[in-house]
């Protein structure tokens, strides 16, 4: 079937991504549009070899048919959009934070729970870049040995922030002089453990997204999540430090030998041979990997592991595209 898919923010950082997953892919798409704000509709955007001019996101545009409307243009877009193109009937799969803890509205990693997505239509949640790559691990370790807890760090790329961050990246790489707009410190030559903005708890938001995702998409708010979200010089990929503790005692080799049967998972795990995940090598790629995977050697239900992916695929473009994938496999 060729679908007619809309993109809403396609000049940014992720909008982009998902126009090059889109073409990468093997669904048929008919029709692509594109939608941004004064700054940038007009622009001349190539898709298939064919340029798609960015129209200008209006409330009348969204209330015509698409088979999937794909948001990537932030939370206040799609608080005032997202519901105006649900409600004439599209799916809207929206990689925002804003509708991600609301009930009812599905919050997906396919692989994990896309069963959720069987008979849906409205609004559909895409996860936080971060959490995506976590659940990926985490779910099939749950399944087996159950988590009674989470302690990660995160090791988090610019493009995270988007284009204007990538910039002052570059450029600080180049002038030390460069001023930080985008970030509360230089980046370059740092690490800066602030992501989103201070909760009163102590918490970033970044971090407050990590534990309450992670319950919704496992289904399971019992598992106790410790995140630390801190910003790297790195471009692409997002790597995570996670401990586990389990409910029972973990076999090495059958950790390894579930995490290797996991789709969307590839293990890259061989200290022998310096072998373990870096975001350099996981750039462009629609997996999530993981590595140094290790027993603790004072709590025998303790597990750590070393998870990297790129954030803009599998962390948010690419997981989008999936969405559909699911729904249309359903079909
Ligand atoms: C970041 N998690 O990397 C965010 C992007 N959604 O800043």
């Amino acid at each position: 079937m060729s679908l007619t898919v809309g993109i809403v923010g396609g000049t940014g950082a992720v909008g982009k991504k998902m126009i090059e997953v889109l073409e990468e892919r093997s669904l048929t798409i008919d029709k692509l549009r594109i939608f941004a704000s004064e700054k940038s509709f007009g622009q001349k955007i190539i898709f298939n070899n064919r340029k798609v001019t960015v129209e200008l996101l209006t409330e009348e545009a969204m209330k015509e048919t698409f088979d999937y409307l794909l948001f990537a243009a932030g939370g206040a877009i799609s608080a005032k959009f997202a519901p105006i193109a649900a409600a004439a009937g599209n799916i809207v799969i929206d990689n925002s934070s804003h509708w991600r803890m609301t009930e009812g509205i599905p919050l997906v990693v396919p692989e994990v729970n896309g069963d959720v997505l069987r008979g849906y239509r409205g609004i559909i949640a895409n996860p936080n870049c971060s959490t995506t790559q976590m659940v990926m691990v985490l779910a099939p370790l749950h399944k087996k040995y159950g988590i009674r807890r989470v302690v990660v760090s995160t090791y988090q790329a610019v493009s995270g922030s988007g284009y204007k961050a990538i910039e002052e990246l570059e450029k600080q790489l180049i002038d030390e002089s460069y001023p930080n707009k985008v970030y509360p410190r230089k980046i370059a030559a740092n690490c800066i453990p602030h992501i989103d903005v201070f909760n009163e708890n102590g918490f970033t938001k970044e971090e407050l997204k990590m534990i309450y995702e992670t319950h919704k998409i496992l289904r399971d708010d019992t598992i106790e999540v410790n995140p630390t979200a801190v910003r790297i010089p790195v471009f692409y990929g997002h790597s995570e430090s996670i401990y586990l503790e389990l409910n029972k005692d973990p076999d090495i080799n059958e950790v390894r030998e579930i995490l290797e049967e996991t789709e969307g998972v590839v293990l890259n795990d061989n200290p022998d041979e310096n072998k373990y995940p870096t975001p350099l090598e996981a750039e462009n790629s629609d997996c999530t990997y993981v590595g140094r995977i290790r027993k603790d050697l004072f709590n025998s239900k303790g597990l750590s592991l070393w998870v990297v992916a790129d954030n803009l695929r599998k962390g948010a473009a690419t997981n989008a595209i999936q969405i559909i994938e699911t729904i249309e496999n359903f079909k």
